[in-house]
C-alpha cells in the first residue's frame, strides 16, 4: 500500500495530475493511433528478436503503484501501472532467445518518436522497473506511451522512454537523447539531474521550464 503524505524525493514538488510531458519537437513522430506492440531486440545479441504483446503476455502480468519524477521538478505521486517487470522480460525472453553477450552492461531503449534512454543493466534489473502497457486499469494512451513503455520509478522521468520501440543490448553506454542536458545515470534519490549549474539552480531553470513546456507539448501534438 501507499501512503499520499510521504516526502518527495530532493527539490520535487507534487502535482495532482500527470502532464503529457516530453521533447515538444519530436511529439509529431508519434501516431495519433496506438500501433500494436512491437519491439526489437538487438546490439550484443547472438540473435536479434521481436516482441510482440502475445510474447510478453506469456509471463507474470505486473501492478504496480510508483511516483514519477521529471527533471524538470514535477512530480506525479501514486500512478497505478500495469505491465511486465522488465527483468522478467530480460531473464525469460530476452536471455533464452536473444542469447545477449555475457559482458552486456547498458540497455538502450528507444520510442517510436526516436527519444532514446540508456541505463546500466543492474539499474534495469531492479524489481520496480517495468514495461508498462496500462495506467489506471485502461491501455496505455498516446499521451503516456502507448503501446508500451518503460517505467523506471528510481530515475528521472527522461529514462521511462515511452512509445517502446527498440531495446539494444549494450557492451558500454551509449548518449541518452538528453545527453545535452540530463546526467547520463539520472537517479533521483542522488538527483543525478545534469547540466553545468549547481543544483538549486537545475532546479530553478527546470521548474520554468514546465509551464513552456506544456503549452508546446499541447501546441503540437495532434
Ligand atoms: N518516446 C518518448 N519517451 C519519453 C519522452 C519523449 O519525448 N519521447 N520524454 C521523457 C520525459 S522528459 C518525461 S518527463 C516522461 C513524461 O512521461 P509522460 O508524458 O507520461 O508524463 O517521458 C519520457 N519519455
Ligand atoms: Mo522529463
Amino acid at each position: 500500500m501507499t501512503t499520499s503524505t510521504r516526502t518527495l524525493p530532493p527539490g520535487q514538488r507534487a502535482r495532482s495530475d500527470f502532464p503529457r510531458f516530453g521533447h515538444p519537437l519530436i511529439v509529431r513522430r508519434v501516431p495519433s493511433q496506438p500501433r500494436p506492440v512491437d519491439i526489437e531486440v538487438t546490439g550484443a545479441v547472438q540473435a536479434p528478436i521481436r516482441l510482440h504483446a502475445d510474447d510478453l503476455a506469456t509471463l507474470d502480468r505486473r501492478e504496480q503503484i510508483s511516483d514519477f519524477h521529471c527533471v524538470t521538478t514535477w512530480s506525479a505521486t501514486d500512478l497505478r501501472w500495469s505491465g511486465y517487470a522488465f527483468g522478467d522480460v530480460w531473464t525469460s525472453l530476452v536471455v533464452p532467445q536473444a542469447r545477449p553477450d555475457a559482458r552486456a552492461s547498458h540497455v538502450a531503449f528507444t520510442g517510436i518518436d526516436g527519444w532514446r534512454a540508456c541505463l546500466p543493466l543492474e539499474d534495469v534489473l531492479a524489481a520496480d522497473v517495468l514495461l508498462a502497457d496500462r495506467l489506471d486499469d485502461v491501455p496505455l494512451g498516446i499521451d503516456h506511451g502507448a503501446p508500451i513503455r518503460l517505467v523506471a520509478p528510481a530515475h528521472y522521468g527522461f529514462k521511462s522512454v515511452k512509445h517502446l520501440r527498440r531495446i539494444q543490448v549494450l557492451l558500454e553506454p551509449i548518449p541518452d537523447s538528453a545527453a545535452r542536458i540530463g546526467h547520463p545515470r539520472g537517479r533521483v534519490a542522488l538527483e543525478e539531474r545534469g547540466g553545468f549549474l549547481p543544483l538549486p539552480l537545475q532546479r530553478v531553470f527546470g521548474r520554468a521550464l514546465i509551464a513552456p513546456l506544456q503549452v508546446l507539448i499541447r501546441l503540437l501534438s495532434r
